[in-house]
């Protein structure tokens, strides 16, 4: 199964809320806080077109969006066969 990352905020609700859907489907996923980490988090910014909310949810390489774009994928049914590529 592809990793599937996930870069939050201790604060952030909308990253609990990502990570409940992910727990709630049994995807296991790899947590980075990115609490404090102002260079990381610019770095992220720059590499993924000036996103700056957290959330960032990543499939393997492939950067999926924040929340919103994690729900709506699993509404649409994409969430699974992402997850099964590679
Ligand atoms: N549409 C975004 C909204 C995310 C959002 O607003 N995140 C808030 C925290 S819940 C945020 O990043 N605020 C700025 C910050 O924490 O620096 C999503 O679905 O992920």
């Amino acid at each position: 199964m592809t990793k599937v990352t996930i870069y939050t905020t201790s604060i952030c609700p909308c990253c609990h809320a990502a990570k409940r859907l992910l727990h709630s489907e049994g995807i296991a996923f790899h947590e980075v806080p990115l609490d404090g980490e102002r260079k990381l988090r610019r770095r992220l910014a720059r590499t993924h077109a000036g996103w700056r909310t957290v959330p960032m949810v990543f499939i393997g390489e492939r950067f999926v969006g924040g929340l919103s774009e994690l729900r709506e994928l699993h509404t649409r049914g994409g969430l699974r066969p992402l997850l099964e590529v590679g």
